[in-house]
């Protein structure tokens, strides 16, 4: 079996790439052209998987490669993924999460019809449906950001491929998911990685925005674990991947310090230039139907997520000072 994942070089990227490469599959990668090529999360596998230069905003690109590499499964990972940075970027958001995604899917109709294609959906879709809560599949979308809005279109864009063409295309409405590697922008890495520094004496405040706003964090491991499943079923459809608890910022945060023995609120400083135009304020899933027709279950929960978080980290500040 040939996969295709675009964005590989990302935290979910680098585990999903894992993951297939542990079931045999012959993994294939787009990577973007930077100045200094992001191979961080790839170190381990780097000699396993095959990379191709190509760029969501490139519909040339992404013709060639699929032409090139002619896989039996996508999967659509790439994105400007950052939900503040969409606020300060929205164009460029809209054309890469949300048009690269009508991109890909044209290839795929072009050159690969009978290849299955996973769609990174958001919960952030979801935004402001505070009156329905837990979220789930036919809950209606009220995207609070940019982003949400790049990634609504890209998840109908994807239904209607399904629709029109008969694609077994499947979008996975996942819940925020984390893990050491995550992005250090997103909130979880960022308190995770204040902690351990804190800690040891390298850093002495950090500046968050919104410790109100409450997420349902998952393990990016389990979750791609999802993302392969749904691609094995013999109709393509739209699945919620979550854990089924929210929590705020707030006790993260609370969590992350007391694991280095710290209390969090000496060293979290709130920074009102943290918050977001608008916010989504709580985000909660109903997993059912994946646990029901993909047989998903999440093997870590919340407070073992933070751990992992912070321990990863309080061993990249030992690996440092040793340096
Ligand atoms: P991530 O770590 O930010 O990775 C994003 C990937 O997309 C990176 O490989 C990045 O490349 C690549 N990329 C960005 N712009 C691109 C472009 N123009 N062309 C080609 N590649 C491009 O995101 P993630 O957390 O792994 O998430 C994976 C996907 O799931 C994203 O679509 C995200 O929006 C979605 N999602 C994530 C979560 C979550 O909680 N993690 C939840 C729901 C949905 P560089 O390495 O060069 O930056
Ligand atoms: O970690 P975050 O930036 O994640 P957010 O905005 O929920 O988006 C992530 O999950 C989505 C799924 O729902 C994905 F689609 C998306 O690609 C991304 O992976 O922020 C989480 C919460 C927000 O409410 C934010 O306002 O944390 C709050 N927050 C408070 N202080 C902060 C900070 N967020 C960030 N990034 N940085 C802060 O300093």
């Amino acid at each position: 079996m040939i996969a295709l994942i675009t964005g590989i070089t990302g935290q979910d990227g680098a585990y999903l790439a894992s993951l297939l490469l542990d079931k045999g599959y012959d993994v294939h990668g787009i990577v973007r052209r930077t100045s200094s090529p992001n191979g961080v999360r790839l170190k381990e596998i780097a000699d396993r998987v095959t990379l191709h230069s190509g760029d969501l905003s490139d519909a040339g690109s992404l013709r060639r490669i699929v032409g090139e590499v002619r896989p039996d499964e996508v999967y659509n990972l790439a994105a400007q993924s950052h939900v503040h940075a969409s606020f300060d970027q929205p164009e460029y958001t809209a054309d890469v999460t949300g048009a690269g995604v009508l991109r890909l899917l044209e290839a795929v109709k072009e050159i690969v019809p009978d290849a299955r294609l996973y769609q990174a959906s958001s919960s952030e879709m979801f935004g402001g449906m505070l009156a329905t809560s837990p979220q789930h599949e036919a809950t209606p979308f009220h995207p609070r950001s940019p982003y949400g809005c790049a990634k609504v279109f890209a998840h109908h864009a994807t239904v209607n491929y399904r629709e029109s063409y008969g694609l077994h295309a499947s979008c996975g409405i996942l819940f925020n998911h984390e893990s050491p590697l995550r992005g250090e922008q997103f909130v979880t890495r960022k308190i995770a990685r204040a902690a351990a520094r804190i800690a040891a004496g390298r850093q002495h405040r950090v500046r968050l925005g919104n410790l109100d706003a409450k997420r349902d964090w998952g393990f990016a491991g389990d979750y791609v674990r999802a993302m392969w499943l749904m691609l094995q079923q013999d109709y393509p459809g739209d699945y919620v991947v979550a854990t089924g608890e929210t929590h705020t910022v707030r006790e993260f945060a609370e969590r992350a310090f007391a694991r280095v023995g710290l209390d969090y609120e000496r060293f979290v400083v709130v920074d009102s230039a943290l918050y977001r135009p608008a916010e989504v304020d709580v985000l909660l899933g109903w997993p059912q139907k994946a646990k029901r027709l993909l047989g998903w279950e999440p093997e870590i929960g919340f407070a073992e997520l933070v751990e992992m978080m912070v321990d990863a980290e309080v061993r990249e500040v030992a690996h440092a000072e040793a340096a």
